[in-house]
């Protein structure tokens, strides 16, 4: 008795920690600006059967529609009310997902965009996405309903009322994030309405969320929201889960406000992770994949059950929020999938994988002018994902959770779930290897030469499937054999110019 109130006071303590995902599931995967129609779709045809625990969904709740430029994606990083109302969908229509999401295991998590309503400069009228209507300059919202009493107005100190410095604490959280109208997190009227609009989410069973903005609200103020959460939904989640929080706070060091003061209220997306690995696997600087062995922690990153990770970000994918040239995206695909592999395989942080849409990429100065590019569409409407025959996506979706190398990453963190970081081995420059205990092993080869060596891997004798190569179907591998001899040592080659230079072998794809 006493050993079970424990317990479950630990669990309560744990608990925004906790993604809640389901069969040992230990990935997320980000489907940016997808229709919940076809997310509903591809939790049952695709990312149950290969094992990813949840979803990421774009914000929800009702936006305000941007002509000019046409649809911008970050058009939905204007809220106009809590409706669930958006270019994804109705509110009938994102039940729909979430019920058969949660029916396959697959959890949702939703990106909520809190902090701050549409920019002030924004028109009044009704070009919203369910039609309400807002008025910007006089600060009224009657969908929802805010007024001016709701916002930080008085409270910034700037003359532009804009965040004019990063080394201001109370200009990034009173102050305008580009010119969007702050909420006053302080009133207790804003805290229960911001509550009301997570709960309706929790009720129809969403499992928790991405707090967009989190820099720019007071730790305590989105404590005080937090607090008056709802257990998730026990047709999905146990008695008692708490959602899964995590805070989008950009913290690469140099600025005041650090990601540990939000240590309290949830996890916190760690972005030194994408941008130093970026770097790494582009050889910038003059970094070595040598220098991973004591990757997490090791690199001044927070720690390891506190973080998100990830390569890249919706953002950072397109030259917005913070990171620089070295993140890497699906554009530069070989280097991605190695970064991806290198996330996929080590123990450090809670992953989530990027999946995006193509955009007519072109560079001015060294400034993407189509980094605003919307989602494909037909006159504003979200194109359907629609699949080829291969299992890649059409209409201009990337899906890079789709990628065999991807995808078989993310069932590679599932086999080793839980075992050590062991078995490291480099050659002090750009070849390393590593394994997880005896489930898993990995090696790349970076270097502009070839890698042929023995390494011990950890993993019982017998023949495995390379997963990256190919699959394991049919007691037969479809990519390259590695053949572990007794006490663990197996032969290696890689050549440089191999389409993709790593290899990953564990248990599940033994023959
Ligand atoms: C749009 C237009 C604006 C217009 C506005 C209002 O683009 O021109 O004024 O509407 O009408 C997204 C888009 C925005 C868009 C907005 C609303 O990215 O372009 O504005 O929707 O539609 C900061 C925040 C971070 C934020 C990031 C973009 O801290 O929270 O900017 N990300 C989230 C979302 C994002 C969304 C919003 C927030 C708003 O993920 O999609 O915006 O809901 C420093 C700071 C960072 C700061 C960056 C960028 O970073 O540390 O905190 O991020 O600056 O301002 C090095 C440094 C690094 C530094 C970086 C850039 O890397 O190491 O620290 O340089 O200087």
């Amino acid at each position: 008795m006493k050993l079970l109130l424990l317990l479950s006071v630990l669990g309560v303590c744990w608990a925004q920690y906790d993604p809640h995902t389901k069969y040992g599931r230990t990935s997320i995967v980000h489907l940016f600006e997808w229709r919940w129609d076809d997310i509903a779709l591809e939790c049952e045809r695709y990312l149950a059967p290969n094992g990813y625990g949840g979803v990421q969904v774009s914000p929800p709740n009702e936006n305000v529609v941007i002509n000019n430029p046409s649809r911008p994606w970050w058009e939905r990083y204007q809220p106009v009310s809590y409706k669930i109302c958006s270019r994804s969908g109705n509110e009938d229509e994102f039940r729909d997902m979430v019920k058969r999401c949660n029916d396959v295991g697959v959890n949702i998590y939703v990106d909520a965009v809190v902090n701050h309503m549409c920019g002030s400069g924004v028109s009044a009228g009704t070009s919203s996405t369910c039609g309400s209507y807002y008025n910007p300059g006089s600060r009224d919202f009657p969908a929802v309903p805010y007024s001016s009493w709701d916002f930080n107005d008085g409270k910034c100190k700037t003359r532009s009322e804009e965040i004019e410095s990063y080394n201001d604490i109370y200009q990034v959280r009173d102050c305008h994030l580009s010119g969007l109208l702050d909420l006053a997190l302080e009133k207790d009227y804003v805290r229960s309405t911001i509550a009301a609009y997570l709960n309706h989410l929790i009720d129809i069973g969403v499992a928790g969320f991405r707090i967009d903005a989190s820099k720019h609200m007071w730790p305590g103020d989105m404590k005080a929201f937090l607090d008056k959460l709802h257990n998730l939904n026990t047709t999905w989640f146990p008695q008692g889960a708490r959602p899964f929080i995590y805070q989008e706070v950009i913290d690469l060091g140099g600025e005041p406000i650090k990601s540990s003061e939000y240590f309290g209220n949830g996890r916190v997306t760690e972005f030194k992770f994408g941008a130093k690995l970026g770097t790494v696997i582009r050889k910038w600087n003059g970094e070595k994949m040598a220098y991973l062995k004591n990757w997490g922690e090791g690199w001044a990153f927070m720690p390891s059950d506190r973080a998100l990770v990830f390569v890249d970000n919706h953002d950072n994918q397109r030259g917005h929020g913070a990171g620089g040239a070295s993140i890497l995206t699906f554009w530069d695909a070989r280097l991605y999938k190695m970064a991806v592999g290198f996330m996929l395989a080590h123990p450090y942080g809670f992953t989530r994988v990027m999946s995006s849409f193509r955009w007519p990429r072109y560079f001015e100065n060294g400034q993407d002018v189509n980094d605003w590019v919307g989602p494909p569409n037909d006159n504003g409407v979200i194109k359907r994902v629609t699949v080829n025959a291969d299992s890649t996506c059409g209409n201009d979706w990337v899906c890079e959770h789709r990628w065999r190398q991807i995808r078989n990453m993310v069932i590679f963190r599932n086999v080793v779930n839980g075992q050590d970081f062991t078995n490291w081995w480099d050659n002090g420059s750009n070849q390393v290897a590593f394994g997880r205990g005896n489930k898993g092993f990995i090696v790349f080869n970076n270097d502009d030469w070839a890698l042929s060596t023995n390494l011990q891997t950890g993993l019982p004798a017998g023949t495995y499937c390379d997963v990256i190569s190919g699959d394991k179907i049919h007691n037969h591998c479809t990519g390259i054999e590695i053949y572990v001899r007794s006490h663990g040592l197996a032969y290696f080659s890689i050549s440089n110019t191999a389409e993709d230079p790593f290899i990953a072998i564990h248990v599940d794809a033994k023959l």
